[in-house]
């Protein structure tokens, strides 16, 4: 998989080099360019934003140096996320589609947003991560990275802890259960017993009904309706 990603801010970014997506990006498994888009501009302010048709508060991102800069990188043919809160909620699935994808271009707006003709002729997805705003694409771009760069084919460890539509390793797409490790006793709080007794099939029904547990106590949506 190939990232392309077009900021204002490409520092931003930078937390990618850390971590699973840095160590996949190191391995060649996952590239990441980030693009600054006033490198695509060509007055002296460097401007990428004007004020918007119509009136109103705030300002609205130029059409012309993001085309540019979406042209210079190649983005036709690209899986094309726009980060919005107007756009289709983020989650596990959508993350496992999108690692499918030969090359995804992130396009982070500011401001009130990107002209929509850009995102008219661009965008293949627009996508929000909940109902909440952030002051730009930058943060979610980090997110959908992150969350799609880790179900990439090969990357280490992802063969059996990773399944397409539920959470990490929670048995069918409910929420994961307490874990623990040494030592057996810590500031007076012990670990289960169960989970030191070696007793292998007594270890997996308890953790089945601690996720079961926390899943209806947290996430009851998360479950089959009759299990509520
Ligand atoms: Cl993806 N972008 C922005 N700017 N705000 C958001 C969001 C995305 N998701 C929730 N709020």
């Amino acid at each position: 998989m190939h990232v392309d990603v077009v900021t204002i801010f490409p520092d931003y970014l930078a937390p990618l080099r850390l971590g699973l997506v840095g160590k996949a990006a190191e391995r060649g498994l996952v590239t990441i360019a980030v693009h600054d888009l006033r490198d695509y501009t060509h007055d002296v302010h460097r401007t990428v934003d004007d004020s918007p048709y119509g009136g109103g508060a705030g300002m609205v991102m130029r059409p012309e140096p993001w085309w540019e800069a979406l042209t210079a990188i190649g983005a036709g043919g690209a899986r094309v996320v726009v980060p919005t809160p107007a756009g289709r909620r983020f989650d596990q699935a959508y993350a496992a589609d999108l690692a499918r994808a030969e090359r995804l271009v992130i396009c982070c707006g500011r401001y009130e947003g990107i002209d929509q003709r850009v995102v008219d002729h661009w965008a293949t997805d627009e996508i929000s991560l909940g109902d909440y705003v952030l002051g730009g694409g930058e943060a979610a771009a980090l997110v959908i990275v992150e969350a799609a760069a880790r179900l990439v084919p090969g990357l280490v460890g992802n063969v059996e802890s990773i399944s397409d539509d539920s959470f990490g390793a929670g048995p069918d797409g409910m929420l994961e259960g307490p874990v623990y490790t040494r030592p057996e006793t810590y500031e007076g709080y012990v670990v289960p017993a169960v989970l030191r007794s070696g007793d292998h099939a007594a270890i997996a029904r308890w953790r089945r009904e601690q996720s079961r547990e926390r899943t209806r106590a947290r996430r009851p949506d998360l479950l089959p309706p009759e299990s509520r």
